[in-house]
């Protein structure tokens, strides 16, 4: 689903939304989807549009990351520890200087950006649009299990589910080395950091409240083929188990 609303001849956009259901929860995830769509903390959209495709390649399985709440009080201290930890893993200061200004720019994109980890270098094809991460889903028994998991720290909500899912499948890419994600929902103040190693790290307090800015970085290692990445978090089916 992507809801969007045009002002001033600018398509802003509004809220996102991507899943693997079974053919039998089709109309109950449009009426979801609309909804989500129609009352957006981002505001009222004036175009709606939601694409149903049957997946024909037999999803891959994916385990689902471990999830930790770390302890953070402002949006500089949460700028500290990100910063922080991606140097530890071999990202530039620059590269981590050009995700901060995707992320932090009211500018919001739909889809998430690509940042080289060394020269910091931006390689969605479409600025505006980014990579949408789209064809994830969870297996019901693995929901069950996540529920209860998620239960127990207080965070069992669709929105920690659903990024949660969407990290686990972007870290089972081998050529993006982290995530990082702050909603731009500008009621919701947690974001994370995710990779394979450092599991999903949770970080409240990324931004204020009310802010309108958000968006999604994955870092990714020098000299890859885009392409191939791209084409794993748009195009291949996975379902975390
Ligand atoms: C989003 O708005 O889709 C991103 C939410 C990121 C953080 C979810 C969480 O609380 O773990």
């Amino acid at each position: 689903m992507r809801a969007s609303r045009t002002t001033n001849r600018r398509e802003h956009h509004i809220s996102g939304a991507e899943g693997i259901y079974e053919k039998s929860a089709i109309s109950k995830m449009i009426k979801a989807y609309t909804e989500r769509a129609l009352n957006h903390p981002r505001g009222k959209p004036d175009k709606i549009v939601i694409t149903i495709e049957e997946i024909k390649q037999k999803p891959k399985k994916a385990g689902i990351l471990p999830v930790k709440t770390l302890k953070c009080g402002s949006p500089d201290e949460a700028k500290n520890i990100i910063s922080q930890m991606l140097e530890n893993i071999g990202v530039s200061k620059k590269a981590v200087k050009n995700a901060f200004k995707v992320l932090t720019s009211t500018n919001t994109m739909r889809g998430a950006s690509l940042i080289l980890k060394e020269t910091g270098t931006r390689m969605e094809p479409d600025k505006k649009r980014g990579v949408r991460v789209s064809r994830l889903g969870i297996e019901k028994s693995a929901e069950k299990k996540l529920s209860k998991r998620l239960s127990k720290m207080n965070i069992n909500t669709g929105t920690v589910k659903e990024a949660l899912i969407l990290a686990s499948k972007a870290a089972g890419c081998p050529e993006i080395i982290a995530e990082v994600c702050i909603s731009d929902d500008p009621d919701y103040t947690t974001g994370y950091i995710a990779s394979e190693k450092l599991g999903y790290l949770r970080i409240p307090n990324i931004k204020n409240r009310g802010g309108m800015h958000g968006g999604r970085i994955f870092f990714v290692k020098e000299g890859v083929n885009i392409k191939r990445v791209i084409d794993h978090l748009e195009k291949k089916p996975v379902m975390t188990a």
